[in-house]
């Protein structure tokens, strides 16, 4: 039935089921009251009708009847808002130890690159039961990746990353949307979510053609663009050493603290004066249209590369290492 008439998409992700309970609750809280209301409406028609009451009785002021519409609508919304606020929470905070894909929007297409070094156009393949951290930007205007068996819709923004995660728990091939209206082929901007099983998932890992992992494309572009004259691991550069930077709290020239994000990273390469590290001299040239995105994005996975422990920073292996582990 569900199938000739598919009245809700296929729940497909860890969070499908509780997006869908706060939405059926919101649906029958307002068909109840829809009810309630119109039931009402027509009883007082019948009852006060003007040959049984000719000359009905203005009545002023209630306190209990001011105090109930009030608190009960007010009990009801903070219902809605402390589970709404619930799911949006777990759905804003990536679990640490996700997988990474990175995502590049543009007038349109879907361009996906994965830890291994692996790309997809308008495909983004994810073995079933991780948890997957979306990080996405877009190359021109505002796109926004949807996909609804997921539950999941985000943003996708020029000159910044947004992020979001998922845990597909089907394996399945599902719908991807641009939800955001972005042009003239902006309906054609479709691709698909294709969720394996985790065996499956590895022998397409490793059929893809890669040229090295995204971090390991990272490192030669940064020897290439020159960032390894100033940044140094081994003595103390022009430039602080990035190690361990990543997720950890900076302190800067100006006295504010800010946390080392995806959006940190992007922003220090391409406005590095927007904020000085403390200690250090606005040196830095701004590499603002010498990096595509995705260049951008493997300097990006390599900065944070730098900050786990070794063996994460080889690259995204470690889902194979796992699946060799699970089988010996
Ligand atoms: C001319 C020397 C120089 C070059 C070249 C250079 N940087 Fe920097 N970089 C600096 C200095 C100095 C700072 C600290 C002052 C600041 O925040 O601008 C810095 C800060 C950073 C930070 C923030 C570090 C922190 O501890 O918070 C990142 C990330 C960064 N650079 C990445 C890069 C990347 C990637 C490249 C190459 C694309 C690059 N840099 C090229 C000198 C340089
Ligand atoms: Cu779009």
């Amino acid at each position: 039935m569900w199938k000739n008439f598919p009245l809700f998409p296929e729940r497909a992700s860890a969070l499908a089921w509780q997006v869908d309970g706060l939405y059926f609750l919101l649906v029958a809280v307002s068909a109840f009251f829809t009810l309630l209301i119109f039931a009402l409406i027509f009883f007082f028609a019948v009852k006060y009708r003007r040959s049984v009451h000719p000359h009905p009785v203005q009545i002023e002021g209630s306190l209990p009847l001011e105090l109930a519409w009030t608190l009960i609508p007010l009990g009801i919304s903070m219902v809605f808002f402390a589970w709404g606020s619930l799911i949006y929470f777990q759905e804003a905070r990536p679990p640490k130890d996700a997988m990474e894909v990175y995502a590049v929007a543009k007038q349109w297409m879907w361009k996906f690159e994965y830890e291994g070094g692996q790309r997809d156009i308008n495909q983004l393949h994810l073995p079933v039961g991780r948890d997957v951290k979306m990080i996405m930007s877009s190359q021109d205007v505002i796109h926004s990746f949807y996909v609804p068996a997921f539950r999941i819709k985000a943003d996708v923004l020029p000159g910044r990353f947004t992020t979001t995660w998922f845990r597909p728990t089907k394996a399945g091939t599902y719908h991807l949307f641009c939800a955001e209206y972005c042009g003239t082929d902006h309906s054609g901007m479709i691709g698909q979510v294709i969720v394996m099983e985790p065996a499956a998932y590895q022998a397409w890992m490793s059929g893809g053609s890669s040229t090295g992992t995204l971090a390991a494309n990272g490192q030669q572009l940064f020897q290439e663009l020159g960032c390894s004259t100033c940044h140094r691991f081994d003595t103390q550069g022009r430039g602080p050493n990035l190690t361990g930077v990543f997720g950890r709290p900076v302190l800067l020239e100006d006295g504010r603290t800010v946390v080392a994000d995806e959006n940190y990273l992007r922003e220090s390469i391409l406005s590095p004066g927007a904020k000085i590290v403390s200690g250090f001299k606005p040196i830095m040239p701004t590499f603002q249209g010498q990096v595509s995105e995705e260049n951008l994005m493997a300097l990006v996975a390599y900065v944070k590369s730098l900050a786990q422990p070794q063996g994460k920073a080889a690259g995204g292996n470690e889902a194979a290492a796992q699946g060799t582990s699970n089988t010996q």
